[in-house]
């Protein structure tokens, strides 16, 4: 698992994300005001139970890969806050109303930087499994599952994957995330206790939020 980079700073700052310094300048220049200052390994797991929601519309469209946008304001979050969520991609566990398969997923929280939006969205694209006929034919096996708008999610992040990047183009977007699908793929089929247990909570409708009170 690669560490967060230096972007992450305990003291509120923001500096410079190292990985996007490969990246062409004109298109980085502000994305240290935007980038998380919590550590991700510090908050995970991160669980989230919230409704889907419509995004931007451009998953399905420019990319051919869909993802299930989570609405903020119904959102519950195991971090503090909304705002404490660490941007980055992730992978992990994913789990629709009242439907009891539970999908791995690659997960993105940010601004997207490659289209520089202006709102922070948590948006999973949820994994189909191989003999599923929505899952595309590909190396990657990025799969159409529907659009889910109203449903329920529970999600749980187990790992941190990469920071958000500005890409080039379009095409090199879609192959980092195709290759971030197959890490989480991968590192679903673990079997740590750590997994089995995120996957018992995204099995169960337990509250997201970690009681801060304990007995005694
Ligand atoms: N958007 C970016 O601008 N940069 C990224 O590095 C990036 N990585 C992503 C990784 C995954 C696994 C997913 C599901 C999405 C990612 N996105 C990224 C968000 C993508 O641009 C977004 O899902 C579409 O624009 C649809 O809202
Ligand atoms: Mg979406």
């Amino acid at each position: 698992m690669s560490s967060p980079s230096t972007n992450n700073n305990y003291d509120g700052s923001a500096t410079e994300n190292d990985s996007s310094k490969h990246h062409s300048d004109a298109k980085i220049h502000d994305i240290s005001a935007l980038t998380t200052v919590l550590d991700p390994s510090t908050v995970l797991p991160i669980r989230m139970t919230s409704v889907v929601v419509k995004g931007y519309g451009r998953g399905s469209k420019d990319l051919g890969i869909p993802t299930a946008n989570l609405d903020r304001e119904s959102g519950q979050f195991s971090t503090a806050s909304f705002e404490d969520l660490p941007t980055g991609i992730y992978w992990g566990f994913c789990r629709i109303g009242t439907d009891d398969h539970i999908y791995k997923t690659a997960c993105s929280i940010g601004y997207n930087p490659y289209y520089g939006n202006n709102r922070k969205t948590v948006e999973p694209h949820l994994i189909a499994d191989p003999n599923d006929t929505r899952r595309h034919k590909s190396s990657c096996g990025e799969s159409l599952l529907g659009d889910f708008y109203d449903q329920s999610i529970r999600l749980s992040l187990v790992g941190y994957l990469r920071p958000e990047l500005p890409f080039e183009g379009l095409d090199k977007l879609i192959e980092a995330i195709k290759q971030d699908i197959v890490n989480a793929e991968q590192f679903g089929d673990g079997d740590a206790a750590s997994i089995q247990l995120e996957k018992i909570w995204v099995a169960s409708d337990d509250s997201a939020i970690i009681s801060k009170t304990h007995p005694g």
